[in-house]
């Protein structure tokens, strides 16, 4: 098997930052404690038949007072970075200034990153995983409304006011592709709404790139010279080949893909301003088949969204292989002129969507490098899932492998390809609420016993693994974590 020997050895450079990753509403609970405001998650997941078994994050992982035990299993996996998001509506109840700030919200956030700096640990923030104040989606008809791009930079400068004296790292948005997805168009994910025009999710995403846009700039004139930090986007990016190299209906179905899946949110902001151009067209066929407004970007809005990102933040899953499917350009959409697929050999997690295919993510990592100006990238998620099954996987070598050859083709992106990449980020860092699956699947080092009132904490073979990589800043020659890595391999 040629792909044995490939196994890179070696060290990460200096400096290389190790981190693992969480969310507000996937760990925190105490959804309606302490004055917090409702969330669009909260109402979804309160409402019967959207989330598997009936699952809800009113308790999760009870982070919002177990913040404390969170710390201490990083300070023993040796952890330096920590990546969470604030509850927007744990700040601002009702989603706007104006309506008042929950110092009880404030107070919590303050506790956990001081708990943080107290242990060593830098705190990267991402400031919006989806839960918005169900207030806004209510008063405005959520992302949908291009008017709440002005309240979501109200709570990101207060954010930035509040928190940035010790935040350095931000992230503006996880995901824009999945919640817009999921929200707005396949309706499997908050607020609920399937519209397979894909309007409403374009324009989700319109408004998203607009408050991520003033989010940045703000930032850059008004506090990065008192404060120092650095403010990116975490974009889903998926990797794909062709099913057929040789035949050009795949191999363009494969570019379609990527428009959407990859250029959608990245072209704006790193590339060269303009949507890709799959995005485009959809955008004038829905125009003039509705007459639509908006959704055009003014040349201001172009040259204020390229550019506004101080790193590229790359969450990565997996791989799929694309298959052309004809359709009738005047009855369907896009969507349905593809197919994506596994191949036979790539292992499946229990996640339906999620297969180990560890070179994607250096081919992908190499054509964030070619194509949207060898940023910095910071690898913001990455990681595997395990079912809920009885007795729990706790020696996790699903994980342990997924980890290892995933890490490995970061090491070779940046020895061989020269990709700059600076983080590399796990998730998670414990079993949590998995959106609509519920806990039905478990991505954590840490096993969370959801059934126990005090939701125990225990880690899993793969948090030894990751901590050994850590320690050893990678793969060298004669450590024992590359005694493992041949036992494994
Ligand atoms: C990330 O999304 C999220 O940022 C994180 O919160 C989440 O817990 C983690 O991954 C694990 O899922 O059901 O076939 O339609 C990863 C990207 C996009 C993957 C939506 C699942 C749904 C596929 N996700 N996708 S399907």
């Amino acid at each position: 098997d040629s792909t044995r020997d490939d196994f890179r050895l070696g060290r990460f450079p200096d400096g290389f930052i190790w981190s693992t990753a969480t969310a507000s509403y996937q760990i925190e609970g105490g959804w309606d404690v302490d004055g917090k405001g409702e969330s669009i998650w909260d109402r979804f997941s309160h409402t019967p038949g959207k989330v598997q078994r009936g699952d809800t994050g009113d308790v999760a992982c009870d982070s919002y007072n177990k913040y404390g035990e969170d710390v201490q299993l990083m300070t023993d996996l040796g952890l330096k970075y920590y990546r969470f998001s604030l509850s927007w509506p744990r700040i601002f109840p009702n989603g706007t200034l104006a309506g008042g700030v929950n110092q009880d919200g404030v107070n919590y956030y303050n506790r956990l990153i001081d708990e943080l700096l107290a242990n060593g640990i830098t705190p990267m923030v991402t400031l919006y995983h989806w839960d918005l104040p169900q207030a806004l989606e209510e008063m405005y008809g959520g992302w949908l409304n291009e008017e709440i791009a002005e309240h979501y930079h109200n709570y990101a400068t207060f954010a930035f006011q509040t928190f940035g004296d010790r935040v350095k790292l931000w992230l503006t948005f996880n995901e824009p592709l999945s919640f817009c997805g999921g929200g707005y168009l396949t309706g499997q994910h908050a607020p609920g709404i399937q519209d397979w025009t894909t309007e409403s999710s374009l324009r989700c995403g319109h408004t998203v790139l607009k408050a991520h846009a003033m989010a940045w700039h703000t930032y850059d004139t008004t506090f990065r010279h008192l404060q120092g930090g650095k403010v990116g986007i975490a974009l889903s990016l998926l990797w794909a080949e062709p099913r057929d190299p040789d035949l050009p209906a795949d191999v363009q179905a494969t570019d379609i893909v990527l428009q959407i899946y990859q250029r959608w949110f990245a072209r704006p902001i790193f590339g060269d301003g303009e949507y890709p151009p799959v995005i485009q067209q959809t955008i004038q066929k829905l125009r003039s088949a509705k007459k639509l407004e908006g959704l055009g970007f003014s040349d201001e809005d172009k040259s204020s969204i390229r550019g506004s990102a101080d790193f590229f933040g790359v969450n990565h899953y997996t791989t799929s292989i694309v298959a052309s499917k004809p359709i009738d350009i005047q009855t369907q959409n896009l969507l349905e002129s593809f197919e994506q697929t596994s191949a036979p050999e790539w292992p499946r997690a229990e996640s339906d969507w999620l297969f180990a295919v560890p070179w994607g993510l250096r081919r992908l990592l190499k054509y964030i490098k070619d194509n949207y100006g060898d940023p910095e990238v910071y690898i913001t998620e990455n990681g595997w899932s395990d079912g809920d099954v009885q007795p729990p996987v706790m020696e996790d070598t699903g994980r342990v492998c997924y980890y290892m050859t995933y890490i490995d083709e970061v090491l070779k992106a940046i020895e061989k390809d020269g990709v700059k990449v600076r983080a590399y980020t796990a998730w998670s860092l414990m079993d949590n609420f998995e959106w609509a699956r519920g806990y039905t699947e478990r991505f954590g080092l840490h096993y969370v016993n959801f059934t126990d009132p005090n939701r125990p904490r225990t880690p899993k073979q793969s948090a030894k693994f990751y901590s050994d990589i850590i320690a050893n800043n990678g793969f060298p020659e004669g450590s024992e974590v590359t005694k493992m890595v041949r036992d494994m391999w």
